[in-house]
């Protein structure tokens, strides 16, 4: 690991657009859309929209509705999946994977999808109960939120992950390269970009062959991250450099599927002469080629098409091209032991806990983080993914000793069952472990849901940006407290990170 921390690179795109401020009533979530009568601004905590609801029911059914959101991505990129390989959903899957001492809770709070597909009609429920004048109890509805993180975690990230391992096999842990220097100028570079990474796999499958040894692909965010953690294909960027990667100059194309790619991306193409190909049904851009893959033949026969249009771009542009950032070595990956091992290491007081550092970089946090998780590193062990996970990887931080590289974001499931499995070692629950979740840069709403996720196990979950809740509101103390008399957990906001380390020491 290194002594010094680099600094955190320019984003220049997002930065020109970033000096527009964020809407101060939107960030406390006090606001309301749901109804023409509005929308409706409550600035004071004494005020009301034309309604009536306060500022508690309008800010925890914003949270439900953006929660709701979060688990259909990731539910829906299972049921993509189950789709692409023409795969059954299975029955009773919540109570296959989960603690039995769990079921039951969740049983007794009413929190349990109970047939199968039940799940979309939740998500479908949260809409309804967070419109006009139906739920306007907001405890009640953050105690449905829950029940969208546990959806989020089994029905979303649980299932996908199982979906991805067993059809294109379980990461090793294996030397990985990080940063936007593993773009090679003077090869055919292809970026795959998004989350899903059925059709990736196809065209890594295809790059890897012996005849196309001209072709450099690159990942880009967690369908990138999946790629690195299966195969070891390089990461250029996560979420706020991805503009950066096009304006290298060196990208022949970019292929999407969907979540987390930025608009932004097009006219930035037009200017680099890259093609931006998009292949789901459910993410078309306007301004770039589609070419719809649903099925395993059309991935093989569209990554052929790909490596042409790329080699054909390669030929026109500028290859005399300088890439100023060098790539970076990273230990990617775990061995199945690591639950063992690390049961061990609590067991002998060789560490004081575990912290997951999971979830978004979202480039308005201005605070730096990654010092910080280094000097938590020499007592805990950090398991991370997702964006973050690039963050650390990027800093030279990814060790493979004190810091492991999980994957993408819905392999937080892979932390949740690295959870699950030191406890039962230890003849515990979860919730009495010490393990705590920590999105230092919340951005999405997928991170909102995998945090409630995590606390419907009984883990603490820190936000680092207010995500839906400031301090010192109602919400929050519920979610601080109240939680964990139903939950044995609590979600809380710190945005210091000095105060986090403090908390948590
Ligand atoms: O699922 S961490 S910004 S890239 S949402 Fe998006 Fe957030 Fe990055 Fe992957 Ni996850």
């Amino acid at each position: 690991m290194p002594d010094e921390i680099p600094q955190t690179k320019e984003k220049k795109f997002l930065k020109q657009r970033l000096e527009k401020l964020p809407c101060q009533v939107g960030l406390h979530s006090h606001c309301c859309k749901h109804c023409l009568m509005g929308p409706c601004i409550l600035t004071n905590s004494n005020d009301v929209g034309v309604c009536g609801a306060n500022q508690d029911v309008i800010a925890s059914r914003n949270l439900l509705r953006f929660t709701a959101a979060g688990a259909s991505c990731h539910t829906g990129h299972a049921l993509h999946l189950m789709e692409f390989l023409n795969k059954e959903f299975p029955n009773n899957y919540i109570e296959k994977k989960a603690p039995k001492y769990l079921i039951k809770l969740w049983k007794k709070l009413g929190l349990m999808p109970k047939v199968k597909f039940e799940h979309f009609k939740e998500i479908s429920e949260a809409l309804h109960a967070s419109t006009l004048g139906t739920n306007a109890d907001y405890q009640d509805i953050l105690s449905k939120t829950v029940k969208l993180g546990i959806i989020d975690g089994y029905l979303g990230l649980y299932l996908a992950t199982e979906l991805e391992d067993k059809a294109f096999g379980k990461p090793k842990i294996r030397q990985g390269k990080i940063n936007l220097g593993v773009i090679k100028p003077e090869k055919v570079n292809i970026a795959v970009h998004g989350h899903e990474p059925a059709f990736a796999e196809a065209l890594a499958k295809e790059a890897l062959k012996k005849e196309n040894k001209d072709i450099n692909l690159v990942g880009v965010c967690c369908t990138g991250a999946s790629l690195l953690a299966r195969h070891g294909i390089p990461l250029a960027s996560n979420v706020v450099f991805q503009e950066e990667v096009i304006a290298t100059g060196s990208i022949d194309s970019l292929v999407v599927d969907f979540q987390c790619i930025l608009p932004s991306l097009v006219d930035l193409a037009e200017c680099y002469k890259t093609t931006i190909i998009t292949t789901n049904p459910i993410a078309k851009i306007s301004g770039t080629t589609y070419l719809p893959v649903s099925t395993p033949n059309d991935a093989k026969r569209i990554a052929k098409q790909i490596i042409k249009i790329s080699r054909d771009n390669f030929k026109k542009r500028n290859k005399d091209i300088k890439i100023e950032q060098k790539e970076v070595d990273a230990v990617i990956g775990f061995n199945e032991n690591l639950a063992k091992e690390l049961s061990i290491k609590l067991k002998n007081k060789e560490i004081k806990g575990i912290i997951a550092v999971i979830g978004c970089k979202n480039p308005r946090v201005k605070e730096s983080w990654l010092p910080i998780f280094k000097k938590l590193s020499e007592n805990y062990i950090i398991l991370t993914s997702g964006c973050m996970a690039f963050e650390f990887g990027s800093a030279g931080m990814l060790d493979g000793k004190r810091i492991f590289h999980l994957g993408s974001c819905v392999n937080n499931s892979r932390i949740a069952e690295i959870f699950n499995r030191i406890a039962k070692l230890h003849k515990k629950k979860i919730t009495d472990m010490p393990f705590i979740v920590s999105a230092p840069a919340p951005m999405t709403e997928k991170c909102v849901a995998i945090g409630f996720f995590f606390a419907s196990l009984g883990v603490d979950v820190h936000f680092g940006y207010p995500m839906m809740i400031t301090s010192d509101t109602n919400m929050e103390d519920f979610l601080r407290t109240v939680l964990k008399e139903h939950f044995e957990s609590r979600i809380f906001l710190e945005t210091d990170p000095e105060k986090f380390m403090e908390e948590i020491k």
